[in-house]
């Protein structure tokens, strides 16, 4: 397949001021030089490419919408447009970033006191510490408001015990926020540093998805942690929710780099394979019909990611518009990959073209963050003003 050349049908760029197309720019050719060479081999060894971190660092991916810290500061567009080039290389790139930036600095820099914010977000930003969010359970996924996990406030400490499930570099992090319920009842984040007694992750094996990133389940017995780790600045699930909210933010513009990778390479495929009279496939009625589908769907959600950025670096946006946007763009996504895979026949199944590679790691990332009829579920209320989750 020739070199990515970018989607853009509606001339959606003339949109984006010089530091976006700089921060796309850099975050492109990082994927196409050091990224679409290795992710292969990793996702076929369920292995994470570790040896990118500190190269994420230094280009000023984590945590690069905050200020202060060594953070770049992007504006939230800019950082769009670095999650949709990295979901373009692979989805599990784009999760270690999601996780690092929106829910690990995001809450350390919001909620956190001054000490942990000037301990852990300049580690963070330059990679050479790597966080993950404990927020899900085993038996607590689209409802986290009935998380088991406890903590109980001893003379200088909290002491931790439960479970979390399906945890995103959870073995692999040096600081895990965990999210665990007080004796008042209340919600409330922990700071949980790696080697705490008391603290376990053990990894999940056996991913036909999200092959090139760590998942992990992690533990807490009778766990002490000091009083200082508390993130003083937020109690209540909507401490958790809002670290969400961010996350889904850079998703909905990630899962447009997915579909953009499989778009072109389905488009590329089907100019030059023959079949039928030794025409390319392209010629045919039922193609071009697939190929014109996904660059409708590909624009319309370029529109409304670059839309809900603007609101979101005015301050306008709203949990429930970005709900929308993760909604919207991931399923794109994933009728996208499912159409290019088709498109591509046999060759559609190999690791060569990637497609299935996108199309597997999207079935994950249409049910993290909230699944899809959970971001339905939130916009109904919304609207109607009832909730109708239970
Ligand atoms: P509810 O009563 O609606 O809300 C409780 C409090 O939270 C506030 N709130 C939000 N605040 C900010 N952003 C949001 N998105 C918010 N949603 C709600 C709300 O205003 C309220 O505040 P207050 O001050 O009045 O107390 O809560 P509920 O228990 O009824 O929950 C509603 C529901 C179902 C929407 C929520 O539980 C939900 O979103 N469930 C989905 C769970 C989820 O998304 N889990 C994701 C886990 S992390 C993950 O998947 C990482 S993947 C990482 C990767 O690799 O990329
Ligand atoms: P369930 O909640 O059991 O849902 C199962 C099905 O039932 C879904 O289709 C759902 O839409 C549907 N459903 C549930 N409730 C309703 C309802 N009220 N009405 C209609 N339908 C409903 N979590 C973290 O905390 N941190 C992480 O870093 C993290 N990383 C992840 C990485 C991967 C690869 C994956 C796959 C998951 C990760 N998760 C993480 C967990 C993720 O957030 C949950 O899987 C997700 O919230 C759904 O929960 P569940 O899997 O328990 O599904």
């Amino acid at each position: 397949m020739g070199a990515f050349q970018g989607v853009d049908f509606l001339d959606v760029d003339a949109s984006f001021n010089d530091e976006e197309l700089l921060a796309r720019r850099t975050a492109r050719q990082f994927v196409d030089e050091c990224v679409l060479p290795a992710i292969d081999q990793h996702y076929r060894e369920g292995t994470f490419p570790m040896e990118l971190v500190l190269q994420m660092g230094e280009l000023g991916f984590f945590g690069s919408n905050l200020q202060g810290y060594g953070c770049a500061e992007m504006s939230n567009v800019a950082y769009g447009l670095v999650m949709q080039e990295l979901e373009r290389g692979d989805s599990g790139l784009r999760s270690f970033v999601s996780v690092q930036s929106a829910l690990v600095m995001y809450p350390i820099h919001t909620y956190g006191t001054d000490a942990q914010k000037q301990r852990w977000l300049p580690l963070l930003q330059s990679g050479k510490a790597i966080g993950c969010f404990g927020l899900t359970e085993p038996q607590f996924g689209s409802n986290p408001g009935g998380m088991l996990t406890r903590a109980a406030r001893h003379s200088n400490c909290y002491v931790l015990n439960g479970e979390k499930m399906w945890i995103t570099n959870g073995s692999i992090a040096d600081v895990a926020v965990v999210w665990a319920r007080c004796e008042d009842g209340r919600v409330r984040g922990f700071l949980v540093e790696r080697g705490t007694k008391g603290f376990t992750a053990r990894d999940v094996h056996g991913k036909l998805s999200m092959r090139a990133s760590i998942t992990s389940g992690l533990s807490f017995n009778e766990c002490e942690i000091p009083a200082e780790n508390l993130l003083p600045g937020v109690d209540g699930l909507r401490g958790p929710l809002s670290c969400l909210t961010q996350a889904r933010y850079g998703i909905g513009w990630g899962g447009i780099g997915a579909a953009m990778a499989c778009y072109d390479t389905a488009l590329q495929y089907a100019k030059s394979r023959k079949q039928f009279d030794n025409k390319p496939i392209a010629a045919h009625q039922l193609v071009q019909d697939k190929l014109a589908w996904m660059i409708t769907e590909i624009s319309k959600a370029q529109l409304m990611a670059l839309h809900v950025g603007r609101l979101k670096d005015e301050g306008r946006a709203e949990p429930v518009h970005i709900s929308m946007l993760k909604m919207n763009n991931v399923w794109m996504a994933r009728e996208v990959a499912r159409m290019a895979r088709e498109l591509l026949g046999a060759n559609g199944i190999v690791e060569d073209f990637g497609v299935m590679r996108h199309m597997n790691n999207l079935e994950s990332v249409y049910t993290y963050e909230g699944t899809h009829d959970i971001q339905r579920l939130i916009i109904g209320e919304h609207i109607t003003g009832i909730a109708a989750f239970a």
